[in-house]
């Protein structure tokens, strides 16, 4: 099935800069239309994300030269190839591009291309994009377990100004036995109970990047558990067995010479002493799984903080460790050096690699999570197709702003289509 064109625009992404979208058209009429997040707080590993550098449009972070090469390079040497052959769609791009960081043609250009001819392909066999990336990648995953929702509930870091250091605190649907739409109730409601609770401790509930609360002068990066447990409380589910914690740290942003800076506790801690404050809060807290806990190349000491994970049984998630790259992932694994690893697709640039990493977190008992990403998200849903189809155990995602519901209105949708 050939395609027979690619168009690509800058559209607004939700922090209000551009980024790409792509629509491919296929012989048969088969249109698919998509668009690439990116992220605030991005991992230095990551594919590039090609800005313009113009100063004089969008203050350099204009996205035209990635279309240029959409337009000029990419578009015209991939007219005529065939659309369900994704893997060698993805591997012609990656070839083209010839870095290991995809910085000659742009992650944002090659990616958008990847997954609109994914959503035409998918619309040309008429399946859903989840199917047909099953079909395409042989996944071999069991629809019967849907991914759960990890809802950001308090961010800081980047996300957010004058909060918590840690980046995300966020809930994650854990009880057994129900719905996704049922765990989509259970913790928005539980969202709206911890904007009570905030109130009534005299914090505001203005929400950040990802459409969470943001709470100014909040205490410590320890305070939001209390609320967190109320809220849970409040809305009627039971801390450890409806609903556990989730925490991004991101780290890399509170790092620097050797040294974990909190800002908002007023001190620095080494690796070993920011390890022994988080087995405080494993001891303490209902928390389900903990990422990015220590900076994307602090290697000597992660494999120390999973030892620690593994006691409480907590999943130790990569993010800016791994940055959805096969290679890191497999350095991570053979370190010892995390037990999850969080995915996202403009991490790596194409969803080929995106499903190569996926399987091989799968194939040596690695938990993936599906990730949205912070500063520049849109209302393309197929990182919950992929989700869905690798067979991930939560999507992370924002609990507010329409760009962050379009991903669990679509995984409602999946859930209603595959339980039919
Ligand atoms: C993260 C993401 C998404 P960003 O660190 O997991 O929450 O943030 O997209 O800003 O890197
Ligand atoms: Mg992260």
């Amino acid at each position: 099935m050939k395609i027979v064109s690619l168009q690509a625009q800058e559209i607004l992404a939700s922090g209000g800069y551009p980024t790409i979208e792509v629509t491919a058209v296929l012989e048969d009429g088969a249109k698919g239309v998509a668009s690439v997040p990116y992220g605030a707080s991005a991992g230095s590993h990551e594919a590039t994300v090609m800005m313009d550098d113009d100063k004089s449009r969008w203050g350099g972070k204009g996205m035209l030269k990635a279309i240029a090469n959409i337009e000029t390079k990419l578009a015209p040497a991939l007219i005529g190839f065939d659309a369900y052959d994704q893997r060698g769609l993805d591997e012609k791009m990656i070839t083209m591009d010839g870095t290991p960081n995809k910085a000659n043609l742009g992650g944002n250009a090659i990616l958008a291309i990847s997954i609109a001819v994914a959503n035409a392909a998918a619309n040309s066999k008429k399946v859903e994009l989840f199917q047909h990336i099953i079909e395409t990648f042989q996944t071999g995953v069991d629809l019967n377990k849907l991914p759960q929702p990890m809802v950001v509930a308090i961010e800081g870091g980047k996300h957010a100004d004058e909060t918590t250091d840690l980046q995300e605190f966020c809930f994650s649907a854990i009880r057994q036995g129900s719905s996704t739409v049922e765990n989509v109730r259970m913790i928005m409601e539980t969202y709206h109970q911890l904007g009570k609770v905030l109130k009534a401790n005299k914090l505001s509930t203005n929400v950040g990047n990802e459409g969470a609360f943001a709470p100014n002068g909040i205490a410590s990066n320890e305070a939001p558990f209390a609320y967190m447990l109320e809220a849970i409380k409040n809305a009627g589910y039971v801390p450890g067995q409806d609903i556990g914690f989730s925490i991004d740290a991101a780290a890399s942003e509170f790092y620097s010479d050797g040294k974990y800076n909190l800002k908002v506790e007023k001190r620095s801690l080494t690796a070993d002493e920011l390890i022994a404050y988080y087995a405080t809060w494993m001891e303490k807290y209902p928390i389900a799984t903990m990422e990015d806990m220590l900076q994307e190349d602090d290697w000597a000491n992660w494999p120390k903080l999973k030892v620690i994970t593994d006691q409480h049984k907590v999943a130790l998630i990569g993010d800016d460790l791994t940055v959805t790259n096969v290679e890191r992932l497999q350095k991570a694994i053979d370190e010892k050096a995390i037990s999850a690893i969080l995915i996202k697709l403009n991490q790596i640039g194409t969803l080929t690699e995106t499903v190569d990493c996926c399987m091989l977190a799968n194939k040596n008992g690695l938990m993936t999570t599906t990730s949205h990403r912070g500063g520049g998200e849109t209302n393309d849903a197929t990182m919950v197709d992929v989700a869905v189809a690798v067979g991930s155990a939560f999507i992370k995602v924002g609990p507010t702003r329409g760009e962050r519901v379009a991903k669990y209105n679509r995984l409602m949708a999946i859930e209603r289509i595959v339980r039919k």
